[in-house]
């Protein structure tokens, strides 16, 4: 049986320590030219720092940086090119005064950023590549555990589950179990669901209602529903207010850290959330 017990109040992050006392907005930064909403925007590495610099002066906790796209059928981009479009990233943003997660599913990639000085890994594959768990438990960074059902490029071709929150709970409470059996602290893991992974609207949809149950896990849990297509079927044309809704009910149900491309907005949103939460009569 996964334990049940309250999430840690700080997440070690590297140099940094994170209070989770509120829940923590991380800036998407996709340095890829193909990227479902960003794709294009921001392959050029000064680019990458200016847009790094405007999501932390609109308040974002932490940067998020992806080199390889993980949208529906992406195809895989080969470690060289991987680390051709990070590593000269990570060099402009070395001194940044918010921590630098990377979001990337190899172990060598993990391993060259984590020597460049990153402070969390952002894990999509959830550390089941050879070497990973190896690799972060050599490290101080952070880490988060995602559940995807597949791999991109096939993963929304009919995914089925016969109960989806047990699956996802099940898989994330094993990561997490593996994670601290190589010897990773718990106040270094972070669970997500991994909404859009091989779900379809509605499994997506009942991930959200559910979160609590991710989060009863004893882990702080990061929501992804930014900018995704069940959020554009939902709601066509209004993709960020949608977005921001998202990313407020899964604050209201426990999320302690809500990754978004729209830092501003969902800024706000959680600033009143946080303000109606400690109002005293
Ligand atoms: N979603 C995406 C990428 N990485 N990581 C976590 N932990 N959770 C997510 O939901 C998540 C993620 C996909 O979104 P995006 O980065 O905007 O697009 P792309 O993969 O096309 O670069």
């Amino acid at each position: 049986m996964p334990k049940t017990s309250p999430a840690p109040k700080r997440l070690r992050c590297g140099k940094f320590q994170l209070e989770l006392d509120r829940p923590l907005v991380m800036g998407i930064l996709n340095i890829t030219p193909d990227s479902f909403s960003d794709g294009g925007l921001f392959t050029e590495p000064r680019r990458a720092l200016e847009r790094a610099r405007e999501m932390i002066e609109q308040g974002a906790d932490l940067i998020d940086i992806g080199a390889e796209s993980t949208r529906p059928g992406a195809p895989p981009v080969p470690e060289s090119e991987e680390l051709d479009r990070l590593m000269p990233v990570l060099e402009l943003l070395h001194d940044c005064p918010v921590p630098i997660s990377v979001d990337t599913m190899k172990t060598a990639v993990m391993r060259a950023a984590i020597a460049a000085g990153i402070s969390m890994i952002n894990d999509v594959y959830a550390l089941r590549a050879e070497g990973a768990l190896e690799t972060l438990a050599g490290s101080e960074v952070a880490v988060c555990l995602m559940h995807m059902k597949g791999e991109p490029r096939t993963m929304q071709n009919a995914p089925a589950y016969a109960d989806v929150v047990s699956e996802v709970r099940e898989f994330l409470a094993h990561r997490a179990d593996a994670a601290r059996a190589a010897g990773i602290g718990a106040d270094r893991i972070v669970l997500d669901p991994g909404y859009g992974f091989g779900k379809t609207s509605a499994h997506n949809f009942t991930l959200l209602r559910e979160l609590n149950s991710f989060v009863q896990l004893g882990y702080p849990v990061l929501f992804g529903a930014s900018r995704k297509s069940s959020l554009a079927k939902a709601a066509p044309g209004q993709l960020v207010h949608a977005s921001v809704a998202a990313a407020l009910l899964a604050a209201e149900r426990g999320a302690s850290m809500v990754r978004v491309h729209d830092v501003a907005e969902t800024r706000a949103a959680l600033i009143v959330w946080s303000e109606m939460r400690s109002a005293q009569a």
